[in-house]
């Protein structure tokens, strides 16, 4: 029988009646089950080793077209539905968008998974169930609310199991429920995503907004993702949550390995455990733990927890690494206590420096700390960041192992990221060149061998179509028109200072006041952002507002409106990045140099035929190098200069301000009569004071340099055949930044699966 006849009679059989009787949510409901079906036969690839990714978020996204695109069946299902009338881009929307992480961290955590599975490697993720997931964004009165994001459903991807754990905390002992979701590599094996949840969780504990009563833990645990922790309630939930992940995860994973047949004396040979950030480091001790409990002795428990677990660093933010007081830890998990302060004492035998202790003078310990003592690898996410690391954030650290620290530049799956959310640019590329580079991305690099008249085009046409697509979404979901004619310029991720959205948002005040004076752009210009701010990062909340405030005032001026359009997307998440992405021109990039990490929708922009506007900072140093100096638009101070403004506290914002009379221009805007007759005084004047007096993150230092690479960009844009050639450049140099090739680099130099 043929594929496409199988699926059909296979999709009557899950529905229960015939695919042309039944509603979108009937197909939806039986094309789920049908996959998990097909999902659950292709087994995980067979060896002796298993990498488990531990991590706090993994943001998956939507997973049916993906699973069928992975399966291979995506082209034959949406033939079959079309042929009964239904629409599976329309079946794609009943699906709710599971809400387990932030931001780039999370979705890193989904693409490796993704490429783990797709390069039948044996790799399985443990994580939490977070039933309310990361709070859904609202906007009302200019400002963000946060409300809760139910993302399960009674007939979902979550899989029961019959595994669970007890876990002890000082005072009580809960047990588990593990839930898992198949993970189906594309043409590959099947992996699991482990999921853990307490059945005690009650969601009606919710009261206003996101508020719950932060003591009832078996009540609470896995309600959330991250709650606020502006208080000390949160922030001891929070370890609550990382241990009950840590413990279940260890248990899941002797309990694995000993049915494998290890003796646990050999569990490094069974077992490499990867600690997303310091989110799951507790795993150290509790695994110590553990295998003494097992009857393994303190010292060589040490020395098997030392073989088995790798850390990767995520930031370098001072204030994101994470440091608990003991005496938290002292109330939440007892029994780790004493093992910490063993791992601390013997740091300390060896080495006397007191930056490198686990738990410092005050008490606090160190999570990164114990991650370097004890674990035998040591990674930064892209060239820049690892340097960063080794020469001036761990360098002390670098000191004693240079051995243990290694690079592994992020990456994203093509799978998602351009098979499936921009399917015409995907064929394009088939017809071109053939569809191997699906299998092998650096394939993509055939594309500059045909840079005919023809293909500009087509790249250029397919940009239009997707722009058109968005311009049709944004209307339906928040009734706002834009021009499809005009340059989209995106910026897209979690709110924060360093990332400077404020920037952006200080170029379409200077915009609005050159369009006001009369001097308006050739091309008309939509900025589009998308961001969601930690519910009490009170800057970054501010910053919403001031976007917010500027949308109504640019979009409602008549005069104004025709050369610009401010877009703030509402409750930015994976889906909307598949629909905004493939649609972009200019990829905003523009954190202050040495601050990203990596960035990974840098990544997907570029893979989707946008050009990057960004400073030296994470990856973006790596896509320069890729795509030569005339396909990037690279600005403002290096790295370098930035860590010397730090380390010599000379930066004054103020001065910038007062020589500069563009930029005071737009500062003093932002408390101007026009935003305060819209906005809060209270929000705008805080900001406003927060950039002229402090700007931490150095926005008046590189706002002019911005400014002039934006209106190259913007002039550059004009010459249609000249902006496709860079496209074509940025899509053929993406390949490097397959999650494949990182994932094969875990393995061959961190994970060595055989
Ligand atoms: C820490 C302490 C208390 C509360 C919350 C946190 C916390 C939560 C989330 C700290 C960090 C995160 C998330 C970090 C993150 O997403 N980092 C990003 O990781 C990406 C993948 O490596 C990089 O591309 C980004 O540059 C980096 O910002």
């Amino acid at each position: 029988m043929r594929l496409s006849e199988k699926l059909s009679e296979r999709l009557n059989l899950a529905c229960g009646k015939p695919v042309a009787e039944c509603t979108d949510r009937e197909v939806y409901n039986g094309l789920l089950a049908l996959v998990q079906e097909e999902a659950a036969e292709r087994q995980q690839a067979a060896g002796k080793k298993k990498v488990y990714y531990i991590s706090a978020e993994f943001l998956i996204g939507k997973l049916l077209s993906n699973n069928l695109i992975n399966l291979g069946w995506y082209d034959e299902v949406r033939r079959i539905l079309a042929e009964n009338g239904k629409d599976l881009c329309q079946i794609e929307e009943i699906e709710p968008e599971p809400s387990l992480g932030n931001g780039g961290l999370g979705r890193l955590a989904a693409c490796f998974l993704d490429s783990m599975a797709s390069l039948g490697l044996p790799g399985d993720g443990i994580g939490l169930n977070y039933h309310l997931g990361l709070f859904k964004q609202e906007f009302a009165d200019e400002l963000q609310k946060e409300v809760p994001n139910p993302w399960m459903e009674e007939q979902s991807w979550l899989i029961r199991r019959e595994n669970s754990y007890p876990v002890s905390f000082g005072g009580m002992t809960v047990r588990s429920r593990l839930y898992d979701i198949a993970v189906t590599g594309y043409r590959g094996r099947t992996n699991m995503l482990h999921l853990f949840d307490l059945e005690s969780v009650d969601e009606s504990l919710v009261t206003e907004g996101i508020q719950f009563d932060k003591e009832e833990i078996k009540k609470n645990l896995t309600l959330f993702l991250y709650p606020d922790d502006s208080d000390e309630a949160g922030r001891k939930l929070r370890i609550y949550q990382q241990y009950f992940m840590v413990s279940n995860g260890a248990q899941l994973i002797l309990e694995e390995c000993q049915k494998k047949g290890s003796d646990l004396h050999d569990l490094a040979d069974y077992a490499v455990i990867q600690i997303n950030d310091t989110h799951p480091s507790m795993v150290i001790p509790e695994l110590i733990r553990l295998l003494t409990e097992r009857g393994i002795d303190f010292d060589e428990a040490v020395e098997i927890v030392k073989k088995t677990c790798a850390y990767t660093n995520h930031t370098i933010l001072a204030e994101a690494l994470e440091k608990w007081p003991i005496s938290y830890l002292k109330e939440v998990v007892p029994q780790l206590v004493p093992i910490i302060e063993v791992l601390d004492e013997r740091v300390r035998r060896h080495y006397a420096d007191e930056d490198v202790a686990i738990i410092d003078r005050n008490d606090v310990v160190h999570m990164a700390h114990m991650d370097i003592h004890y674990g035998f690898s040591v990674n930064g996410v892209a060239y820049l960041h690892t340097e960063i690391l080794k020469n001036s954030e761990l360098k002390k650290f670098y000191e004693l192992y240079p051995e243990k620290f290694n690079n592994k530049t992020n990456g994203i799956t093509f799978r998602r990221w351009l098979l499936h959310c921009n399917h015409p640019l995907a064929d394009l590329i088939t017809e071109k060149i053939g569809g191997e580079y699906k299998k092998d991305a650096k394939l993509l690099e055939l594309l500059t061998a045909c840079r005919d008249e023809d293909l500009l085009k087509a790249l250029l046409d397919i940009k239009q179509q997707n722009k058109r697509a968005l311009k049709e979404y944004l209307k339906a979901t928040q009734n706002v028109d834009i021009d499809e004619n005009s340059i989209y310029d995106i910026q897209i991720k979690r709110l924060h200072e360093y990332k400077r959205q404020q920037m952006n948002a200080l170029y379409v005040i200077h915009k609005y006041l050159e369009i006001k004076a009369g001097k308006k752009p050739s091309t008309p210009i939509t900025v589009i952002f998308g961001a969601k701010a930690a519910p009490a990062y009170v800057i970054a909340k501010d910053i919403i507002h001031l976007i917010l405030c500027l949308e109504k005032l640019v979009n409602e001026d008549p005069e104004v409106s025709p050369y610009l359009k401010v877009v703030m997307v509402e409750n930015y998440n994976v889906s909307k990045a598949e629909k905004l992405i493939p649609a972009c021109d200019i990829s905003e990039q523009i954190s202050l140099a040495s601050k990203e990490a990596s960035g990974t929708g840098n990544m997907k922009f570029m893979l989707n035929g946008a050009v990057t506007l960004g400073t030296m900072d994470g990856a973006n140093v790596e896509i320069a190098e890729l795509v030569g100096e005339e396909n990037i638009y690279i600005f403002g101070a290096s790295s370098e200069e930035v860590i010397e403004h730090y380390a010599k506290g000379d930066y004054v914002s103020k001065s910038y301000y007062e020589s500069d009379a563009d930029i005071k221009a737009a500062v003093d805007f932002i408390v101007g009569p026009e935003m305060l007759a819209i906005g809060h005084k209270e929000n705008l004047e805080r900001l406003y004071k927060e950039l002229v007096n402090k700007d931490w993150f150095m926005t008046l230092l590189d706002f002019r340099s911005y400014t002039e690479a934006r209106e190259q960009a913007y002039k550059d844009y004009e010459d249609r055949m000249g902006w496709a050639k860079k496209m074509l450049v940025n899509i053929s140099k993406a390949g490097y930044f397959s999650s494949d090739r990182t994932i094969g680099e875990y393995n061959r130099d961190i994970w060595k699966l055989n």
